[in-house]
């Protein structure tokens, strides 16, 4: 005679894989694509306004940049660099695709202006 217990929990076990299958996350599905992340960072007397710009990794980051004063923009670890003149907005784009904490800097004079924080997506 078949033990009927066994033969619940072979169902029950059938039945929970096959809902794990069937509601999984579609990974083709359009909440996949990259967050827009935009900024308006202001420098002023040497340093950023805001001072952090946290972002999530894999997200599409704009900083629209101004100072007070002319400065070469310079985003470790991306290796970026933007001139910025006062009276300007000067827009900085790249996708965050590493994660870590990065400073900001004034290349010219190697200040530290800021820290951008991208965390792991
Ligand atoms: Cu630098």
């Amino acid at each position: 005679m078949v033990n009927r217990t066994l033969v619940v929990i072979v169902l029950v076990v059938l039945g929970l894989g096959g809902l794990f299958f069937a509601l999984r996350p579609d990974s083709t599905a359009s909440g996949d694509e990259p967050r827009e992340s935009d900024y308006d960072v202001a420098i002023e007397g040497g340093s950023m306004n805001p001072a952090e710009i946290s972002v999530e990794e894999g997200d599409q980051v704009t900083l629209r940049l101004t100072s007070d004063t002319p400065v070469e923009v310079h985003l470790h670890g991306y290796d970026l660099e933007e001139e910025v003149s006062p009276g300007e907005e000067t827009e900085l784009s790249f996708e965050a695709d590493l994660a870590g904490r990065f400073e900001i800097e004034d290349h010219e004079t190697e200040t530290p202006l800021g820290t951008l924080l991208v965390q792991p997506g």
